[in-house]
């Protein structure tokens, strides 16, 4: 990671982000496109209503480059639905680990998509944890699509689409 001056699209708008910064959304499908520098520099992303998307896009680091797991997406982003990895990747082992505390943390419903393209990221490259004493009471792949179910409801969809 180099800097804080990282970029987000929001919608048409590009910004360049050499300070704290935090967006609310409105009630329609948002999308945030973002790099790691953007995603440390950030405090806040709220989708509110409508299906909203985190996609993150850094053509110089990966997922595994950054360091980045589920915790780190957790502590910015609220009222999210999908997570889009499609342009990014997870090397050497590395897996993307996230929680049903903060898959709720930013889903009040609990509910999270992961979008992946299976050429670079595969369906069990995601590591989902349990937290506050939840247990993974699904775990199931069929297809392109994982789902994974916890006991306090926390629902995940990993999608590797068509
Ligand atoms: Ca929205
Ligand atoms: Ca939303
Ligand atoms: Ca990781
Ligand atoms: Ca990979």
């Amino acid at each position: 990671m180099t800097g804080n001056s990282g970029t987000a699209t929001v919608g048409a708008e590009v910004d360049t982000f050499t300070s704290i910064e935090g967006f609310s959304m409105g009630s329609g499908d948002d999308a945030i496109t973002l790099d790691s520098a953007a995603l440390s520099s950030l405090a806040s992303f709220d989708g509110n209503g409508g299906t909203d998307t985190v996609v993150f896009d850094d053509a110089g680091a990966t997922l595994t480059d950054s360091g980045l797991d589920g915790a780190d997406f957790a502590a910015v982003f609220s009222d999210v639905e999908e997570l889009d990895f499609r342009n990014t990747d997870l090397t050497g082992g590395d897996t993307f680990d996230i929680g049903n505390d903060e898959i709720g943390s930013m889903n009040s419903g609990s509910s999270m998509t992961i979008l992946v393209d299976t050429g670079t990221i595969a369906l069990s490259d995601i590591n989902p944890l349990t937290q506050s004493g939840a247990t993974i009471t699904n775990d199931i792949t069929v297809g392109n699509v994982r789902t994974v179910d916890w006991s306090d409801g926390t629902h995940l969809e990993i999608n590797g689409g068509p």
